[in-house]
């Protein structure tokens, strides 16, 4: 009765749909447990590449059961784009289950993502303007709309109502944006619901019970640790708990069934939208990354901001989720350099840090402490083991595993299903 969870373990964007996708033959349930069609995961079999934003990437695997947690924000149209479009790929999602107690997000939380964040200016979050933070406002001020709403006209068209009443009112008045037509919105989701209806379930009983029968349930976070609304970079973070806590949570899953953390960790560091990053290259080296390993968006397709790898953020990531063991990937990218650095603690105010500082006003000035290791010039795409890799490819990956304290258990070496060496 496994119940792992696969997390980011630095600021998204790791690779975690190539490595939920990897697994997904031994696994029967991958379940997304927060987050909303913010996430982007880009999957590649054979010649076809797939991009994911709310739909569990267990999806492409037709053993599995994809699942849409509780702890999820769904954009109902977003998800019925999403479906329709793998249909025409060939990719049945039928069988795909939806939690009940997911909240939906609605119109206004789109609108209000958008214009918080232009109200914001160069202080902004830098948000996917997809709605997550005011779902999820809601969701805590006990005024969200759940996806069981849909079931009940007369509550969906109250909540509606309700919702637009305030919502309205400062669109219009603050913002100075159009309102929203009650009557439009309503008559618009309840078109979703028709379609979705067959997938809504008590997916905590599903989930709980497949485990009790000897299951495989794969929790596959979105974003990354740093993004984590309470443990991340806040308030430049997204609004709910990709780490590991937060599989629970957002699942029904108890604490007590958890069985391994896998903590996905790319070779070097990314970030897309604003907030403190420590090792960012903002040179010609940092654009040398961004397109050698082509770092753009998956959702709105901006540039990933690129940086060396931070082993500060790689021994938090192991002890915020409990890592068991690490999937180290694109390492590939790194082929041609002559030295690789690697931060090793901070120096803030003159102090070394080997641990995040504290404040936030610290670590916005936590300047990084690198050590070099020796590059290697050899394209390693097509390795097949470890012993594949050149001896200086070798010496990285152990040092990066020493230094995070995890074991790496598997490698990437490129975007493709075959491209993964296994270590233990
Ligand atoms: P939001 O929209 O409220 O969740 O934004 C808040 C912060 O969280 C960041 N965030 C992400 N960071 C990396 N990858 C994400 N998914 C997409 C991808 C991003 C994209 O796979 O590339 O296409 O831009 C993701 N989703 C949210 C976001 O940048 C804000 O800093
Ligand atoms: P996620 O949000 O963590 O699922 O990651 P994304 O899909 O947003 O970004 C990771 C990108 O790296 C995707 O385009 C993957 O196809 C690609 N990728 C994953 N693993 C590897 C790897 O080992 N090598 C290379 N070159 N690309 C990889
Ligand atoms: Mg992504």
């Amino acid at each position: 009765m496994p119940a792992v969870v696969l997390v980011g373990a630095q600021w998204g964007d790791e690779g975690k749909g190539k490595a939920t996708d990897l697994l997904g033959g031994e696994v029967d349930y991958v379940v997304r447990y927060q987050g909303g069609n913010n996430a982007g995961h880009t999957v590649v079999i054979g010649d076809q590449k797939y991009a994911l934003h709310l739909l569990p990437t267990g999806v492409l695997s037709p053993s599995v059961i994809p699942v849409i947690g509780n702890g999820v924000v769904i954009d109902p149209g977003v998800l019925l784009g999403e479906i329709d479009g793998l249909a025409k790929r060939g990719i049945n999602c039928d069988r795909m289950l939806i939690s009940a107690n997911a909240h939906l997000i609605m119109p206004h939380h789109k609108a209000l993502d958008k214009v918080t964040e232009r109200y914001l200016g160069k202080a902004k979050i830098g948000t996917t303007g997809r709605g997550i933070g005011p779902a999820y406002a809601d969701k805590i001020n006990r005024m969200g709309i759940r996806v069981q709403d849909l079931l009940d006209p007369g509550i969906l068209q109250k909540k509606i109502e309700g919702a637009l009443h305030d919502k309205n009112q400062i669109l219009t008045k603050i913002f100075n944006r159009r309102g929203l037509d009650p009557a439009k919105v309503l008559e618009e989701y309840l078109g979703y619901a028709e379609r979705l209806r067959p997938h809504i379930a008590d997916t905590s009983l599903v989930l709980c019970k497949a485990l009790d029968e000897g299951k495989f349930v794969l929790l596959e976070g979105g974003q990354g640790t740093l993004l984590d609304i309470d443990h991340g970079t806040y308030p430049f973070v997204t609004s709910s708990s990709p780490t590991s806590g937060g599989a629970c949570a957002g699942s029904g899953i108890p604490p007590t069934r958890l069985t391994r953390v896998i903590g996905i960790l790319k070779a070097y560091t990314t970030r897309v939208g604003s907030g403190p990053f420590p090792t960012e290259l903002l040179d010609e080296q940092g654009e040398w990354l961004r397109q050698t390993g082509h770092e753009y968006g998956t959702t709105t397709g901006r540039d990933r901001r690129c940086g060396w790898f931070d082993a500060v953020i790689a021994r938090y990531a192991t002890r915020i989720n409990g890592v068991t063991d690490f999937f180290l990937t694109k390492l590939d990218v790194l082929s041609g350099l002559e030295r690789i650095p690697v931060c090793v603690g901070y120096d803030v105010y003159g102090t070394r840090h080997d641990e995040i500082p504290t404040t936030q006003t610290e670590f916005h000035h936590a300047k990084p402490i690198y050590e070099e290791f020796p590059g290697w010039r050899e394209d390693i795409t097509s390795a097949k083991t470890f012993d594949d890799l050149p001896p200086n490819a070798q010496s990285y990956v152990r040092a990066l595993e020493e230094m995070s304290g995890a074991p790496i258990s598997a490698i990437g070496v490129g975007p493709g299903r075959d491209q993964t060496l296994q270590l233990r």
